[in-house]
């Protein structure tokens, strides 16, 4: 059976929601449609940081103070490789050591890599590792195939890897422009479209409009089915106050042309969902928010604060049911 609600996302600030949706929501009746454009191969493993961090927030496992990677972590692995940088030739990729792999995290990379190797679908690898994390939630890919955020610099004029921006860059440099390899031939899986057309509500998670939720909505067909079924679908802002929870957000929003507002995200979502949520600090935006085309829900989204995340996914369900 196809779960009721369905959560659209990215990584962090979605990982969060999906911990508080489930104090007010069953698991096993809760699927993710979850952002594969972060993923990477580093060391021949395949990497894939959104899906891992809801899956390592969901199971209590992540590291709290990063929002990535698994708590009480050791990087033994990542030291010892620093004996080799000296020794690699300077036109060689091996051995990176911008991107941290935690030595526990590390299992997580060798059995998905392992497991693609044998020919099995990034779904149903998925699958396993949800399940051996204890978990209930449908958690889906949102293809199969090879899909790639690309950022464009603005000052050294060169496309890179959605990774080498974020991690190795700090992403603090600015972007000219964002695109999604592989985005036209891919396709939606069956569950994630599955869940998408029937579960009854959709919630698109506060994740970054331009690089989490876009290559999902990149995909075939994701902004027809949203936008056929507008009214139960209900966005959190990621951007509290003009700034983003976590990550670069705001800044992109800006660089990309949009206003980095509550009001950039309703003119981003506003033909996909019919109900955008803000923080009280966004209240005075609340008409221009309408004048875009979204109702508004005005509850604390900040889930840092105690007790704050519950409210916000039961408001959230709210909205979407009315
Ligand atoms: N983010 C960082 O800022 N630095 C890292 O070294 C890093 C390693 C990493 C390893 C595994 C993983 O699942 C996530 C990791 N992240 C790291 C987070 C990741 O780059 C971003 O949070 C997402 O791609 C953006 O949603």
């Amino acid at each position: 059976m196809t779960p009721s609600v369905t959560v659209v996302c990215g990584g962090v600030g979605a990982a969060r929601f999906m911990r508080a949706l489930a104090d007010v929501h069953s698991p096993a009746d809760t699927a993710a449609v979850i952002n594969t454009g972060d993923d990477t191969v580093l060391h021949g493993l395949s990497i894939s940081p959104d899906i891992d961090t809801v899956i390592y927030t969901l199971a209590g496992a992540i590291d709290p103070e990063r929002g990535w990677g698994l708590h009480g972590e050791s990087w033994r692995a990542m030291e010892s490789l620093e004996r080799y940088t000296a020794v690699k030739p300077n036109d060689s990729s091996a051995a990176p050591t911008w991107f941290n792999l935690g030595d526990k995290d590390l299992a997580t990379h060798l059995y998905r890599t392992a497991r693609l190797a044998e020919g099995t679908p990034l779904t149903l690898v998925t699958a396993e590792i949800a399940t051996a994390w204890g978990l209930e939630h449908r958690l889906l890919p949102m293809t199969d195939s090879k899909v790639s955020t690309m950022v464009t610099l603005r000052e050294e004029s060169i496309e890179v890897p959605f990774q080498e921006y974020f991690v190795k860059r700090r992403h603090n440099v600015p972007v000219e422009a964002v695109r999604f390899a592989g985005a036209d031939v891919a396709s939606l899986t069956a569950l994630a479209r599955l869940a998408l057309v029937d579960s009854e509500v959709v919630v698109i998670a506060p994740s970054n409009p331009l690089v989490s939720i876009a290559p999902i909505r990149g995909l075939r067909d994701v902004d027809e089915i949203l936008g056929a079924r507008r009214e139960s679908v209900v966005a959190i802002s990621p951007i509290v106050g003009g700034v983003a929870l976590k990550g670069p957000a705001d800044q992109m929003l800006r660089e990309l042309g949009h206003e980095p507002s509550v009001v950039g995200v309703a003119r981003l979502y506003s033909e996909i969902a019919a109900t955008l949520v803000i923080d009280p600090v966004d209240e005075a935006h609340v008409p221009a928010i309408e004048a875009a085309g979204m109702r508004v829900v005005v509850t604390r989204s900040v889930m840092s604060e105690p007790g704050v995340g519950t409210e916000l996914a039961r408001r959230t369900l709210a909205a979407a049911r009315r």
